[in-house]
């Protein structure tokens, strides 16, 4: 480390000590955070108006990986990549998954999607016809098949079913047909698999949609059995939502499966994380590292289970360096919430101590963190700063060579 950083750090040390906060654990901690990055942030992708096609974009599943394989390199903190199926079908997985391993990662999340050929127009698994429900579940058992081929432990699932007018449907019929198309899935995985269900609640249906909430995600999981968990996508909530304590719900019912993290500021924007809502960000995992301290075993180990990934799509950003940015505010974020004390929090609370209680929690947000990450990410033997040792590294410059015209979908 330079002269100064070296002299930050050792401040940043002391203060925590005397704050009572373990910087080894903290260190310990925010190595281990781990998050995925999907396979279509790497490629173009746009708003209802315009795709705007950029050089350099991958061509194929295969350029993706090597994409992700740099944020991997260079943040240390992306080892896995989702896929989306057909955006990344491929003739043989078993090569896609060689491939990965090559460059350094593996795959993650395999998401499904029966929301963009027109037989899926008025629903795929909750279709008034027959014949469309039973496309629709077949695509889900082949990738099922594809997490196998994969080695992939997680089914992402996310449904654009919904309707425009009041009528249109019945949605009774349609709730208890969602449900019999988890269930013929959910038999279909091995035992190490988790199913994640997504929800959101609106678009692309503007009167309804079959899962709307969290609630309703939650009800279908927990029927289902101990693999099927909720995803949480922070975008898709109505503005004003409290998020954490949804989060904190389902810690708390052992159901929180997994995050797809991105900014909104008035939808499902899917922005830069951390871009808008950086205390939400801190707020969230506040209430993951507090539940990781529970007394249940289920609750603690629901929080250390997580499957932290990133949901999204880059419209007019340059795909690579947005999703570093993006891992970085993540680190960011989490580096703060390490820094509560949650023994004084929990003792504040108990003396109803309301704004000594918000102090506790707030004060540790108000921290620069700068000095830890820079320690952190040199004792890894990373770049202390990934986004410029991106743009450093002639990468952008190299793969324009594949041209004008990749896309995720
Ligand atoms: C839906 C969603 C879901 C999809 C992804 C592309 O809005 O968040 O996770 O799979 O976007
Ligand atoms: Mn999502
Ligand atoms: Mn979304």
């Amino acid at each position: 480390m330079g002269q100064w950083s070296d002299r930050a750090y050792a401040l940043f040390e002391e203060q925590q000590a005397e704050r009572g906060i373990d910087i080894e654990w903290v260190k310990g901690r925010l190595t281990g955070l781990k998050v995925e990055t999907p396979s279509w942030g790497y490629g173009d992708s746009g708003t209802r108006f315009k795709v705007f096609k950029k050089v350099g974009v991958p061509r194929n599943p295969f350029e993706k990986l090597d994409d992700a394989a740099v944020v991997h390199q260079l943040t240390g903190a992306c080892p896995t990549v989702a896929i989306h199926i057909p955006w990344d079908k491929v003739d043989d997985y078993g090569e896609l998954r060689s491939y990965a391993e090559s460059v350094g990662l593996r795959i993650g999340a395999v998401n499904p999607n029966v929301f963009q050929e027109d037989d899926y127009m008025l629903g795929s698994v909750t279709n008034a016809d027959p014949q469309i429900r039973r496309k629709a579940i077949n695509h889900l058992l082949e990738c099922v098949d594809v997490m196998k081929q994969v080695g992939s432990d997680a089914l992402s699932l996310w449904f654009a079913d919904g309707t425009n007018y009041p009528g249109q449907a019945h949605l009774r019929r349609r709730k208890q047909w969602l449900q019999e198309a988890l269930a013929e899935t959910y038999q279909a995985l091995s035992s190490n698999m988790k199913m994640l269900i997504e929800y959101k609640f609106f678009e692309p249906g503007f009167y309804h949609t079959d899962l709307a909430d969290w609630g309703m995600a939650f009800n279908a999981a927990a029927k289902l059995g101990p693999q099927a968990e909720v995803l949480v996508d922070t975008g898709h909530h109505a503005p004003g939502t409290n998020v954490e304590h949804i989060v904190s719900y389902l810690l708390d019912e052992g159901k929180l499966g997994g995050f797809h993290f991105n900014s909104r500021k008035y939808a499902d924007d899917d922005l830069i994380v951390g871009s808008t809502n950086p205390y939400e960000l801190f707020l969230i995992f506040y209430q993951i590292l507090e539940a990781s301290r529970d007394v249940n075993p289920l609750v603690r180990e629901t929080a250390e289970n997580i499957a932290y990934m990133i949901d999204q799509s880059h419209s007019i950003e340059p795909k690579i360096p947005a999703m570093i940015r993006s891992i970085a505010n993540i680190q960011t974020q989490y580096a703060k919430a390490l820094l509560i004390n949650h023994d004084d929090v929990r003792a504040l609370q108990a003396k109803n101590d309301v704004l000594g209680a918000e102090n506790a929690v707030r004060s540790a947000f108000e921290m620069d963190v700068t000095p830890l990450l820079t320690a952190v990410r040199e004792e890894q033997g990373l770049p202390v700063d990934p986004m410029r040792a991106f743009l450093e590294s002639g990468y952008q410059e190299h793969i324009a060579s594949r041209g004008i015209g990749g896309s995720s979908w």
